[in-house]
């Protein structure tokens, strides 16, 4: 069932900000989510001021009511994100190596996905296309500790990321497969988001639907839904009227995983409404690729890439990265458990 989304109020920010501070300490712990690669990396381990809804004249309003109704097929379920000049990025950076600080940035007017692509969706580009994704050309993905039974975790216990031992490197781990187990597949879970694909997937997805990756500016506009500085899409307070707006970790992680939310691993992609924009688990569920290169000047190959958003694995503790400015990245041919997409589009 989809979830209303409700706005949140803002008069907590002061109490938030006594565990941002708490967690301003350089040396965090970390979830490891941009430890599972397959590339090595130059040495390092392997493994606005805007207003969103601007004042439109009467005549404008009903251009744009014009342009949503007569939408195509391919702007089904898909959000209009309006251009403009916009402020992405925070003032008060909990991880700076991230550089996640602000920075402004000027958009076109673009449509986003407002789900993260299906398995059922990416079954349908496989069956059309026969496309195989790098996961099961490598034979191999990694899969978080917590979907494996001891025999298994036995079995691949040298095949771990060394700096973060509850990801593994499973054979025959891959979007049909996501814990590795051939008997078990995603007929079970066609409306959860596909994972085990890399950017290089994600591009071919994309390009099959006619759409694109939204570079991280759109996808970071959109996760914002209107809103200036705010942690998450919805606002400042995490659960507001205790209710969950995402899907990320509850309990002592990597071990006990609560479940608080309804969901243990991945959940449907149409479970939390979480903006104005009618986008659902921009932050939590996986982790989103982006179109952008984490740095321009990085001379490794294959490059890194940005992605957003946080997952099911995400923490305060481990890995507080469930909020609209947070960043990470990995290698172009890199998949995990935890990490899908979704598309963009340029209007007609
Ligand atoms: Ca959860
Ligand atoms: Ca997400």
């Amino acid at each position: 069932m989809i979830d209303q989304f409700v706005p949140g109020g803002t008069k907590m920010i002061f109490l938030w900000l006594i565990p941002l501070l708490a967690f301003a300490d350089p040396v965090v712990p970390d979830c490891g989510c941009n430890k599972a690669k397959r590339s090595p990396v130059g040495g390092q381990e392997q493994p606005t001021e805007q207003v969103i809804f601007p004042k439109l004249a009467k005549k404008q309003y009903g251009e744009r009511l014009v342009d949503l109704i007569n939408h195509s097929e391919k702007f089904n379920a898909m959000s209009l994100i309006p251009g403009g000049k916009y402020v992405i990025g925070t003032r008060e950076p909990i991880f700076p190596e991230d550089r996640e600080h602000e920075r402004k940035v000027a958009i076109n007017a673009f449509y986003m996905d407002k789900y993260e692509v299906s398995n059922g969706d990416f079954r349908e580009f496989v069956e059309a296309t026969a496309y195989e994704s790098e996961a099961e050309r490598f034979g191999d993905s990694f899969v978080f500790h917590g979907f494996l039974d001891e025999e298994v975790r036995k079995k691949f216990h040298d095949f771990r990321v060394a700096a973060a031992p509850w990801w593994y490197k499973v054979t025959g781990a891959s979007w049909r497969h996501p814990e590795g187990d051939p008997s078990r597949n995603v007929e079970d879970r066609l409306d959860h988001p596909v994972v085990h694909v890399s950017w290089n997937d994600a591009v071919a997805y994309c390009d099959w639907a006619g759409k694109r990756l939204p570079t991280e500016a759109e996808w970071e506009v959109a996760c914002r839904g209107g809103r200036k500085q705010k942690l998450f899409p919805w606002g400042n307070k995490m659960m507001p009227n205790d209710k969950h707006y995402m899907n990320i970790w509850q309990g002592e992680f990597p071990e006990a995983d609560l479940a608080e939310d309804g969901c243990k691993g991945t959940c449907p992609v149409d479970r939390f409404s979480q903006n104005t924009f009618g986008l659902h688990s921009m932050v939590g569920n996986v982790w989103e690729w982006t179109a952008d290169r984490w740095d321009e000047e990085e001379k490794v190959s294959p490059p890194n890439r940005v992605k957003k958003g946080g997952s099911y694995l995400c923490h305060e503790s481990y890995c507080y990265r469930y909020r609209c400015a947070a960043r990470s990245q990995n290698t172009e041919d890199s998949s995990a458990g935890n990490l899908g997409f979704r598309c963009a589009a340029d209007p007609e």
